[in-house]
């Protein structure tokens, strides 16, 4: 269990950083910097906002041993760090914030008073669902409370929510090893669960079209499932990226194959994929060239620990 927690967020930063130096490239763009031979190498390792934001989740579920609003607004606050490369709308409700806007309110003013519906508050939400991974009506409030600290639209916390609940079906999932078939049949059961625990048509169509008994061409895939930078363009295709694949590895370069926005749905991928297979299927190349400052790789682990520890002491 220790090592689905360490994995689901060391899973995610190094998704992060695999798809953050062709963040905003085509799916062509990304098979001529990585080539098509299928060996990864992880080109810098620095992550980005994705991980930073993950951090500070993490980081106040700890210090709260729960889900604290107010916290996780000054510590989104106090760990912006610009050169992360962080979305417009999420830049603007950080502002806001640092100027003493509540944490309700802030994110309430952007895109014109909608909101903003981006990836924003489901790439950092893995710490959420490993935390909540057996009791779903919390995880579901607190997916859209984390959210709603910077993505106020509809779309936005349903695409964190959903995103924290895959996380925990892979917590969950995943222990009897498995053959092909006991496998396919686990996964079956995962896609069948996730289709009822959403309630939004936006990402009902989008899980009604990923079928795990055919696999799309990478084309299709962005075409029917999306690449971009909103939640629903790119919640279901980390999902779909984990659903296709047998391990850590082949999910996370599937996910940033697609382009577009391949850090997020990397990061998405790799927590989910972490979640299920652990921290030992992390491949050990991508996680040694993981950055490991401050609040790098190593800091990151310890904080997946602290995380568990705090779960099985409640
Ligand atoms: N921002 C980036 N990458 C570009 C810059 C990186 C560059 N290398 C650098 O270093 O500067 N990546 C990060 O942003 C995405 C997450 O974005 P988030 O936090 O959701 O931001 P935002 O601005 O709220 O939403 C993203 C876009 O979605 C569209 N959008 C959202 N709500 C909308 C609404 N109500 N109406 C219309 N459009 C809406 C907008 O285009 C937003 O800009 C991740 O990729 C992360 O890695
Ligand atoms: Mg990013
Ligand atoms: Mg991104």
């Amino acid at each position: 269990m220790k090592r689905k927690f360490t994995g689901a967020l060391l899973g995610s930063a190094v998704g992060d950083a695999l798809g953050a130096p062709v963040e905003g490239c085509s799916r062509q763009k990304v098979s001529s910097v990585y080539g098509e031979g299928g060996e990864w190498k992880m080109i810098s390792g620095r992550y980005t906002d994705d991980t930073e934001m993950m951090i500070g989740v993490a980081e106040s579920l700890v210090a709260n041993r729960g889900f604290n609003a107010e916290d996780l607004a000054r510590r989104f606050v106090a760990n912006y760090d610009p050169s992360r490369g962080y979305g417009p709308g999420t830049k603007e409700v950080l502002r806001r914030l640092s100027e003493g806007e509540s944490w309700e309110e802030a994110s309430k003013k952007v895109f014109g008073g909608a909101g903003s519906y981006g990836n924003g508050a489901a790439m950092r939400v893995a710490p959420v669902g490993v935390f909540y991974c057996d009791d779903l009506a919390r995880l579901k409030e607190v997916a859209y409370k984390s959210s709603q600290i910077t993505h106020s639209h509809e779309l936005g916390k349903e695409g964190a929510a959903l995103q924290a609940f895959c996380v925990a079906l892979a917590v969950r999932g995943g222990r009897g090893g498995g053959r092909v078939g006991e496998r396919r049949r686990e996964r079956e059961g995962m896609l069948h669960e996730l289709k009822g625990f959403v309630k939004n048509a936006v990402f009902r169509e989008k899980l009604e079209k990923i079928e795990l008994d055919k696999a799309k061409t990478r084309d299709e895939v962005v075409r029917e499932l999306g690449n971009g930078e909103a939640a629903f363009n790119s919640v279901p295709t980390a999902i779909y990226s984990f659903l296709r694949t047998e391990s850590f590895k082949d999910a996370v370069a599937f996910a940033v194959s697609l382009g577009g926005d391949p850090d997020t749905i990397g990061a998405m991928t790799g927590a989910i994929s972490g979640a299920y297979y652990g921290e030992t299927a992390i491949p050990k190349a991508w996680l040694e060239k993981l950055e490991d400052g401050r609040k790098g790789r190593r800091y990151i682990k310890r904080l997946a620990e602290e995380l568990y520890r705090v779960k099985i002491s409640l």
